[in-house]
């Protein structure tokens, strides 16, 4: 073979490669529109193409896993807990309790459960003594008691509702109103509370029911509930709306 022929045989090489590297191009090309358009062809769940939702429903197991069951906040003896709890933040306290005070539970718009103090002691108790971070820098070791979020969900068959992704508490004159992402919200540490030191709550510590969560600041914590309601759009909340970080985490 001379020279000229090693030349042509290896043009010849080239041009068969170029051409399988260009018959893989476009089979790559026709691959991808051909998922792109199957995945768009499937039954949709919740806004979502079946494969994705399905993806998305992988992400939050694990996340939700993550969250609900490795992390759970350090508790104390109830001997460690401090017994004057500083009182931080009136906002939706200013105005008088409504002795006829009842919890409201919107399960959908114009679907109002209505839910009194004693309902709510009738369920299983929780205690808790943990650290209290307020996001203003300082946190205290506190005892608490109430019914766990997650529980009470289950009393009152509010199975639909817990699969949204937020929950929304205000207090009875809407002053103050934080949201929860569901997986904080239903986490076993997350208290309907009634109790501090096991005395019922003093009214400006959110008496007759306030939010104990552990996994956030204090500020979202919310004293004296009125409304609790479901959505799968982050509700308001009002010190996000002063700059803070909506979820709040720790
Ligand atoms: N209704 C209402 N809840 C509230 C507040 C408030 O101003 N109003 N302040 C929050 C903040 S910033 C903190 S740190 C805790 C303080 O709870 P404590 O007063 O029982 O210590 O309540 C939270 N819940
Ligand atoms: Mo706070």
């Amino acid at each position: 073979m001379n020279d000229q022929e090693e030349i042509l045989i290896s043009k010849k090489k080239l041009r068969n490669k170029s051409i399988v590297a260009f018959i893989l191009f476009i089979l790559a090309i026709a691959a991808a529109i051909f998922i792109w358009k199957w995945i768009h062809s499937q039954p949709e769940i919740a806004e979502a193409p079946k494969p994705l939702r399905k993806v998305l429903a992988v992400n939050e197991k694990v996340f939700s896993k993550a969250i609900s069951n490795y992390h759970l906040a350090k508790t104390y003896p109830v001997s460690e807990a401090v017994k004057h709890v500083r009182v931080n933040g009136d906002i939706g306290l200013k105005s008088a309790l409504d002795s006829n005070w009842k919890l409201h539970v919107v399960r959908e718009p114009g679907d109002t459960l209505l839910i009194t103090l004693a309902d709510i002691k009738a369920l299983p108790k929780t205690d808790l003594v943990f650290d209290f971070k307020c996001i203003e820098g300082w946190s205290q070791i506190t005892h608490w008691a109430g019914v766990k979020f997650s529980d009470f969900a289950r009393k009152y068959n509010l199975n639909a509702q817990t699969q949204m992704n937020y929950v929304g508490l205000s207090t009875p004159d809407k002053e103050y109103y934080v949201g929860i992402d569901m997986a904080s919200m239903m986490h076993p540490q997350t208290l309907l509370c009634y109790e501090m030191n096991g005395k019922p709550l003093p009214l400006n510590q959110g008496y007759p029911l306030r939010l104990i969560i552990p996994v956030k600041y204090g500020i979202k914590s919310i004293k004296r509930i009125g409304t609790i309601f479901f959505s799968n759009t982050p509700p308001p909340d009002y010190w996000y709306e002063r700059g803070y970080d909506y979820f709040s985490g720790l």
